[in-house]
């Protein structure tokens, strides 16, 4: 009797245990985003190059590597050093792994053009600039799936 109970006392602890292995491989799969303004990172590139949002919109970047980008505004392509016309803040995210936001500034012009780069790789990227186009008809697009540090690169 005694030895009965406790072969399903074993079990039970063996169950468990493959329970939390799945529950820990299942965390660090993709998971889905909502639509919305995303710019990814992986493979030393941004992706798109060149987004379209409406003025004010919240832009989500996707560091899909597990090494540090930024996306950093610059006045104008190929500067790489912070900067913004005039009377505005540049946006910048600072060097990041995972998912940072930032807000664009409201009150821009549709066709206004924003170049940004990384602090960090500047040229060095696949893809040294990227910009973002305000539109405000611009729609939110599906994030996708995102696996932080995931998606490998250099
Ligand atoms: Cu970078």
């Amino acid at each position: 009797m005694s030895s009965r109970s406790m072969l399903g006392t074993s079990v039970l602890v063996a169950a468990s245990l493959l329970m939390a292995g799945c529950g820990d491989s299942a965390s660090s799969a993709a998971t889905p985003l909502p639509p919305g303004y995303y710019i990814s990172i992986s493979n030393m590139s941004f992706s798109p190059l060149n987004l379209e949002a409406p003025a004010g919109a919240t832009i989500t970047v996707l560091n899909q590597e597990t090494m540090a980008h930024s996306v950093t505004q610059q006045a104008a392509a190929g500067a790489f050093l912070p900067g913004a016309p005039a009377g505005s803040t540049p946006f910048d995210t600072g060097l990041f792994t995972g998912k940072k936001t930032f807000v664009l500034p409201a009150g821009l012009a549709d066709g206004t053009v924003l170049h940004y780069f990384c602090t960090s790789h500047t040229s060095l990227m696949i893809t040294p600039n990227g910009t973002i186009t305000i539109r405000a008809a611009a729609a939110p697009v599906d994030g996708g799936p995102y696996t932080p540090g995931g998606a490998g690169g250099y």
